[in-house]
């Protein structure tokens, strides 16, 4: 049957999902629409209908290795090979991913807040592509390759990487991707501007984090000990779910742009 030009048609599914949806989320909207200080907490869920792998779950697995095994100095230093042919290997989804309406809805929120701060523990770079640009990349960024003897930072973007392990281009030493592994500290400056951004906003939200791996999974936990309002949007519940005062479960690609749309 042909459909005249004025008439638009839904699919009631679809529809009712949308309702639904909206329902579930009118009042965090309405706190963050109420708010002009907002901090963002991301984390790999945010990125994964951009086709990025998350890091636990099934498809977190790279060949049959664990993060775990693999995000670490050991793990490094037994075989620095393994652990660039992983970075490798991400960088090249990476190359490919567009940024999805999450990452997008996240650039309309900064766009109409006085004060906005995106911490993020991804590397993917995503963020910076969206637009977004207060942004603290609180585990580092795989576009750049750290020298492990004279420090020296390159911004590299070859997929695939043309030497593995990489070389400095100054010294000749190993490169090593500019990420914190497990077991390694996170620069001070980067805490001390993560924790002034907690501080000063009135609602702090979580996007796509399994909030298990320190010291990001405390953030949103300072920030509700100091009297902020901390929302969450994940898939599943977290084990700082019940800590929290909303948890919204559901796609950030989804839920974001509702969540964050300007009235
Ligand atoms: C969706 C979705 C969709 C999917 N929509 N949602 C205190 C207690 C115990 C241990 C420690 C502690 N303090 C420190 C530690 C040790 C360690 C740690 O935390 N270990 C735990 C695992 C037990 N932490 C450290 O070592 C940190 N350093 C440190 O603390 O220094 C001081 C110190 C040193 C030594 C000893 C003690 C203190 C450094 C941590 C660095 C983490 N680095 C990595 C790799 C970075 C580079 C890289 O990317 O390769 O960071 S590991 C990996 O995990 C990566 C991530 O950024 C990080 C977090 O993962 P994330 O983002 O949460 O991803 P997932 O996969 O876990 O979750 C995805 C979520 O998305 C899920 O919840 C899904 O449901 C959801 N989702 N699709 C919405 N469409
Ligand atoms: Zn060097």
């Amino acid at each position: 049957m042909l459909t005249k030009p004025y008439e638009v048609r839904f699919n009631s599914h679809i529809l009712n999902k949308l309702i639904k949806m909206e329902d579930k989320i009118r009042e965090p909207k309405e706190i963050l629409d109420r708010a002009s200080n907002i901090t963002v907490l991301t984390g790999a869920g945010i990125s994964a209908e951009s086709g990025i792998p998350t890091f636990r779950g099934e498809e977190g697995l790279w060949k049959k290795f664990r993060s775990e095994e693999l995000a670490s100095q050991e793990a490094f230093q037994r075989n620095p090979k393994l652990v660039w042919e992983w970075y490798d290997w991400r960088r090249g989804i990476a190359k490919d991913a567009k940024p999805n309406l999450g990452h997008y809805a996240l650039v309309n929120l900064e766009n109409e807040k006085s004060n906005f701060t995106l911490v993020t523990q991804n590397i993917d770079g995503l963020h910076q592509l969206a637009g977004s640009r207060n942004i603290i990349e609180m585990h580092g960024n795989q576009w750049q390759i750290r020298c492990t003897s004279c420090g020296i930072i390159e911004q590299n973007h070859d997929v695939p990487l043309n030497e593995l392990p990489p070389k400095c281009k100054n010294c000749g030493a190993l490169g090593r991707p500019n990420v914190v592994w497990f077991g390694e500290i996170i620069p001070m400056a980067i805490i001390d501007n993560i924790l002034i951004a907690i501080e000063r906003c009135e609602v702090m939200l979580i996007v796509g984090t399994s909030g298990v791996v320190e010291p990001a999974a405390s953030m949103g936990l300072i920030a509700k000990h100091t009297g902020k309002t901390v929302i969450e949007v994940n898939l599943e519940t977290t084990p700082n779910s019940s800590l929290y005062d909303i948890s919204i479960l559901g796609k950030s690609g989804e839920i974001l742009p509702i969540l964050c749309k300007s009235n």
